[in-house]
């Protein structure tokens, strides 16, 4: 394979060929495959069994001519210096090396760290359906020059971007290819979901794993009124922290003319930045749930654009060897490329990461804040830093121009927030810096601008709607239903002091007896592990529901819920003591009742709790089904910070769902 980069721009740039081709009439599924995977040896291999008889008919008078003419074809390259040999070997060499360090001296636009997002091919186009063909491997990448075993989706690390617009349909079949034996899925992070409850992807929720060897087509529409930058991730074990995650933009329908018109963008990137862990995320857990780790956090000892890093081989822990090649920051490609545009680039960035939030900011140059999650406007000011934005969050931005005052090339700055980093990994640099662009542009008349400017930081946590900005919802003082919550991670002698996660009295674990995921059982039938309130409203008659989450870790838990979108209405973090709020307590410090912001809160679907503190939620419960709740830590999230909700009239949930059962064997 040749560098990463390489690979994930083919691939982007047949992923959106092969969109147009299904406008009305879908590719055959073998020509697909074919399509999907002709870049990828390894893969079509694995994909040779689903071709159908036809193929093989005709291949079998083929063959005897195929195999004769690789063996004159051998013969010619061994006897002469036949050109091809050269380039294979220079392929070999490539490939030894890590993605970062590989730097085409032809480079065009494409060559460049931040993915390339293609607003103009579905924002004025009719809504389809689009299928993807999905093949789930592992095997050793370099990202940041240490070698590792990741995920691979159709070769890729991360996985393939899925561009759509809002209404599309949307068809993945997903085959698990893992040598590993072991199961995975898929969800759909920010996405509603709607009458599509079993195509959610959360394991013991909606559904069972994905054995090895098996196909599951996750099949759902994108909402009419939904848009914004989301991802799709492995909600099976941790298989997330080891790559197997991917973008998914959904384009918000609009004449060419008024999009350019809204932000005046005119190249959209994107950028999943996350933490990386050198040991695979299952070696990271079980050291985090055993006692050696002391209810500490694992360290990251690295970070991650777009599956690509880089790492100071000499800052390596001595007691951790890795195989590793260094990558000199001028190995490392600019975001941006060589850019040519003159107008303003509207940056998706989405925190792909496993356990910290960070801070990203500009050398030069200025950006303003868009929206959050799924295309919600914040009232942004013009700014040059911006965060903490945590796993599982995103923000879009709109950066307007990227000049440099001397002579350095403007660099975007990236820093990982220590607040959950509770021991020094002396292997990380925990402030990382990427070129945004490969040649500087420099222009007298903007420096004037940009040099007298400070810093500006733009600070997530206070974020509000804009004031002009209305979703149409009435929110009332009260709620008619109120969930209070207080999550910890604990270490309980009941439990050899494992450190566990805790929603109220309930550590979460997938549901095992019988094991089956919720949404096929009757409630009855739950076992103790689950948390889960009922809410008993429904589409026609929706209910408002408060969700109050009391965080009394000294760390943040980022929580998502999934399937819906709520609003905040109230965040408190606490310097000193605790901060917790409970409506029910008449006295004490629980008693203290936050200000609610009623009118302009910001609209999510994952928020930060802050540390000793909490947040007030609130959403409409119109989407009936179950709904995962949880910390987008990973290893929180695995160690028991779940729980869900279960929205329906039905207080028993008796028409369980056939489907969610499907993969259980
Ligand atoms: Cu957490």
């Amino acid at each position: 394979m040749e560098s990463g980069k390489n690979t994930r721009r083919r691939l982007s740039a047949t992923s959106t060929a092969t969109n147009d081709n299904e406008a009305s009439t879908e590719l055959l599924p073998r020509e697909r495959d074919r399509d999907d995977t002709s870049h990828e040896p390894s893969s079509s291999s694995n994909f040779g069994h689903q071709e159908d008889g036809s193929l093989r008919d005709s291949s079998k008078w083929l063959r005897p001519l195929g195999v004769l003419f690789l063996v004159l074809l051998l013969a010619a390259m061994a006897f002469s210096s036949f050109p091809t040999l050269s380039q294979l070997a220079t392929k070999s060499r490539a490939a030894d090396k890590p993605q970062t360090a590989i730097k085409d001296e032809d480079a065009s636009q494409q060559q460049m760290l931040g993915i390339q997002i293609h607003p103009y091919d579905h924002v004025s186009r009719p809504s389809k359906t689009i299928t993807h063909h999905w093949n789930i491997t592992s095997d050793y990448r370099s990202p940041d020059g240490i070698k590792k075993q990741v995920f691979l989706v159709n070769g890729q690390f991360p996985g393939p971007t899925i561009e759509c617009r809002s209404g599309d349909r949307l068809i993945i079949h997903v085959t698990n290819s893992l040598s590993s034996r072991e199961g995975v899925s898929i969800h759909w992070h920010g996405l509603h979901m709607r009458n599509a409850n079993s195509m959610d992807g959360a394991v013991g929720f909606t559904q069972c794993p994905i054995a090895s060897g098996t196909t599951f087509t996750y099949e759902f529409n994108v909402e009419k009124h939904q848009a914004g930058t989301f991802w799709w991730h492995a909600h099976s074990q941790v298989q997330r922290g080891d790559g197997m995650y991917g973008g998914l933009v959904v384009h918000k329908p609009s004449r060419i003319d008024s999009e350019l018109g809204v932000y005046g963008s005119e190249r959209e990137i994107l950028l999943m930045i996350g933490d990386w862990y050198h040991r695979t995320s299952s070696d990271v857990l079980s050291w985090y749930m055993s006692t050696r780790g002391f209810g500490n956090e694992p360290v990251p000892d690295s970070l991650l654009v777009n599956g690509a890093g880089k790492f100071i081989c000499s800052m390596a822990v001595p007691a951790r060897p890795v195989d590793c090649v260094d990558i000199r920051d001028e190995d490392v490609l600019s975001i941006l490329g060589h850019d040519k545009s003159t107008g303003p680039i509207r940056l998706r960035v989405i925190n792909v990461g496993s356990l910290a939030g960070f801070t990203i900011g500009l050398s030069s140059g200025n950006f303003t804040p868009l929206t959050v999650d799924g295309d919600f406007p914040i009232a942004g000011e013009l700014s040059n830093s911006l965060g903490v934005l945590y796993p599982g969050e995103r923000v879009d931005m709109l950066l307007h121009s990227v000049v440099s005052a001397s002579n350095d090339l403007p660099k975007l700055h990236i820093n990982l927030d220590p607040e959950n980093f509770k021991y020094p990994n002396p292997a990380m640099r925990p402030n990382q810096s990427f070129p945004l662009v490969s040649s500087a542009q420099v222009s007298s008349e903007e420096i004037k601008m940009h040099e007298i400017e400070q810093r500006m930081h733009f600070d997530l946590a206070t974020a509000t709607a804009p004031e002009t900005h209305d979703y149409g919802d009435h929110l009332e003082e009260v709620a008619e239903q109120t969930i209070l919550l207080y999550t910890k991670t604990q270490k309980l002698a009941k439990l050899s002091n494992h450190p566990t996660g805790f929603i109220n009295r309930t550590s979460w674990a997938p549901q095992t007896s019988p094991p089956f995921p919720l949404l096929s059982l009757p409630r009855n039938q739950w076992d103790a592990n689950q948390l889960v309130p009922w809410i008993p409203s429904s589409a026609e008659s929706p209910s408002w529901v408060e969700i109050i989450v009391n965080n009394l870790d000294d760390g943040a838990h980022p929580f998502h819920l999934h399937g819906n979108d709520f609003y905040v209405l109230a965040s408190h973090r606490s310097e000193h003591g605790w901060g917790s709020y409970s409506p029910y307590e008449t006295s004490g410090s629980s008693s203290i009742k936050p200000v609610l912001n009623l009118v302009n809160p910001v609209k999510k679907d994952t928020v930060s709790v802050p540390r000793r503190g909490y947040v007030v939620l609130r959403f409409r419960a119109d989407n009936p089904g179950i709904w995962m709740f949880h910390c987008h830590v990973l290893f929180h999230q695995a160690s028991g910070m779940a729980m869900g909700v279960l929205v329906d009239e039905n207080y028993e949930y008796s028409q369980v769902d056939p489907m969610a059962k499907l993969l259980c064997g």
